[in-house]
């Protein structure tokens, strides 16, 4: 069953990002499941900042689940970064995301590595680059599996990092890890950017696509955008993907359209017998 999701961010420096709700847990989830999505993606400031029993509780109030949860806040904030050159930073980068692995975990959801990859740093290799990337991504993807949860990738498109843009070149990057535990989230606002063919990269990506950020080509809800939403539906349904769509958009005229927009492309271009029935968890 393919689910539809909302972001929902709890850091109020990202207001200006690709986050549709930003009203705190309890309204954000209210108005999450009154415009009938079935779950929530999560933007923490920290994983410190979340507890988990209220979240449980807010969850199922408004018959919603998680989604996946953004590990993000850590560059934002603190521009820590898996690929910087300090030592020291690294390994504050990689505490933030594995602490967030660990609350999403708990839940059964991911954590998403997006901005927090970073890019390869003025004056360094590459392959240095890629090799701290690897290391990371060998010891974060095991913490995961413990929870029995994948790691999420992102390929970013080039004004965001320089280490992996297209779908194809994840894909060729990820069997050079130890781990097998992590798959990729394909974002189609990135993929517009980046792809000569998106179809024809969600079916390359095929059994390796572990979530899916489901934005129009300005980053607005899908619909709202010049994309052609059809094809690219069609490939995630012919590759057989069963996880989440999730709306990472701007609120843009409001909250409210987006989301209204974002449920009605989903309920238009993947067929009914494909997706969860609406939210009647309320
Ligand atoms: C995160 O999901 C993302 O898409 C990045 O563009 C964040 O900056
Ligand atoms: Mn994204």
């Amino acid at each position: 069953m393919m689910r539809c999701a909302v972001t929902v961010c709890l850091v109020p420096e990202a207001r200006g990002g690709p986050f549709v709700l930003h009203d705190g847990l309890e309204a954000s989830l209210r108005r999450a499941a009154e415009a009938g999505f079935d779950g929530v993606e999560i933007f923490p400031g920290h994983a410190d900042d979340l507890n988990g029993r209220e979240l449980r509780t807010v969850l199922q109030a408004n018959g919603l689940r998680m989604a996946a949860m953004g590990t993000g806040a850590g560059w934002l904030r603190r521009k820590l970064s898996l690929t910087d050159p300090d030592p020291h930073v690294r390994m504050c980068a990689r505490d933030f995301i594995g602490a967030i692995i660990d609350f999403a975990g708990g839940f059964g959801v991911p954590a998403i590595l997006g901005s927090m990859q970073g890019r390869v740093p003025d004056g360094v290799e590459r392959e240095q680059a890629l090799a701290w990337l690897k290391e990371a991504l060998d010891q974060l993807g095991p913490r995961a599996h413990a929870l029995e949860v994948p790691l999420l990738y992102e390929p970013l498109n080039r004004y965001e990092t320089n280490l992996f843009n297209t779908v194809e070149d994840a894909l060729a990057f990820l069997p050079t890890l130890r781990t097998r535990n992590v798959r990729l989230l394909l974002d189609l606002f990135h993929m517009n950017i980046e792809e000569a063919d998106m179809p024809a990269a969600i079916r390359r990506a095929g059994p390796m696509i572990g979530h899916v950020h489901f934005a129009d080509t300005n980053r607005r809800a899908v619909g709202m955008g010049h994309l052609d939403v059809g094809p690219v539906a069609r490939a995630l349904e012919d590759v057989g993907y069963d996880g989440w769509i999730s709306a990472e958009v701007r609120p843009l005229p409001d909250a409210d359209a987006a989301m209204k927009a974002t449920m009605e492309s989903f309920r238009r271009h993947f067929p009914p017998n494909r997706i969860a029935p609406a939210n009647s968890g309320r």
